[in-house]
């Protein structure tokens, strides 16, 4: 596993595991959808999660929940290029979330450090946009589309089939000449998995460091905990903290979190430990 991670201007230690905020800039994001779809608001959260602890804001302006349909390129940079500009240049790290390589374009020419992408650069182009700058990337497994993708999804083995993925992506990624600091490998919670699947993908996180790359995992406010505690997405705080905990002793550097300032604390306890 690398020791730290590149993105952008930026050098991470990955001593202890980061904190990446979700900024959703979006009328219909499953954990968070409406609250922060104008410019002012999204701002507004991105600083309140930075002042929180954020090691890393990641915006996105497209909701990936199950179901949900895709926004049109001019929409999704309607949504995201304004936030970017007030928040790159400052003090953190700002992910973009996207799929589309037209935006990751001009995402990283208004100083994104980082691309963060579903869909693991597959589309044409995506490859060589990152290849081009010199920002992180985030590879996640997903199977189906979010329109599709929660329809009874089967592995015969979904850690050996994830892995599999992520260390092909890694390979074609690294062979465009993008240093292991500056990649990042998430098995995609949620994403084309049923509740057993994203348990034994938990139990078996620490595979994903066989890849070579940096592991993150993105559990806050999923169904899967509302699945465990019955609980709707606006009571999985403490869920979520427990899963983050869990992740980050599993061996993920990089937590993709709604609730910055519960899992900083909660964080803190267990580096406290680990440092003895
Ligand atoms: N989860 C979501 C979106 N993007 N990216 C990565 N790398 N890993 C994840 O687990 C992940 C992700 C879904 O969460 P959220 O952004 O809160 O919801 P929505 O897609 O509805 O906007």
């Amino acid at each position: 596993m690398p020791r730290s991670l590149r993105c952008g201007k930026f050098t991470l230690s990955l001593a202890h595991p980061l904190l990446m905020g979700v900024v959703n800039i979006t009328p219909d994001s499953f954990s968070d959808g409406g609250e922060f779809a104008t410019t002012q608001a999204a701002v507004a959260r991105a600083r309140q999660l930075i002042a929180e602890g954020a090691d890393i804001i990641d915006i996105g302006g497209e909701s990936t929940r199950p179901g949900a349909d895709g926004v049109t390129l001019d929409e999704e940079r309607r949504r995201v290029l304004p936030v970017l500009e007030q928040l790159a240049g400052g003090a953190v790290p700002v992910s973009v979330d996207t799929q589309k390589p037209e935006l990751m374009h001009e995402a990283i020419a208004t100083g994104a450090a980082m691309i963060n992408d579903i869909h693991a650069l597959l589309a044409p182009g995506a490859l060589a946009a990152i290849a081009a700058g010199n920002v992180a990337v985030c590879l996640m497994h997903k199977k189906g589309t979010p329109a599709d993708m929660q329809v009874d999804p089967r592995y015969d083995d979904v850690v050996a089939e994830v892995l599999a993925f992520l260390n092909e992506r890694v390979r074609a990624v690294r062979a465009a000449g993008i240093a292991a600091e500056r990649i990042v490998v998430d098995p995609g919670f949620g994403f084309g998995k049923a509740l057993e699947h994203n348990l034994e993908l938990l139990r078996q996180l620490g595979r994903f460091n066989e890849t070579g790359a940096v592991v993150m995992a993105g559990i806050s406010r999923k169904s899967m905990l509302g699945r465990i505690t019955g609980r709707d997405v606006g009571e999985r705080v403490h869920a979520s903290i427990a899963a983050a905990l869990i992740a980050a002793q599993k061996g993920a550097r990089i937590l993709r979190v709604h609730d910055v300032a519960a899992t900083r604390d909660a964080l803190a306890v267990l580096n406290a430990v680990q440092a003895d």
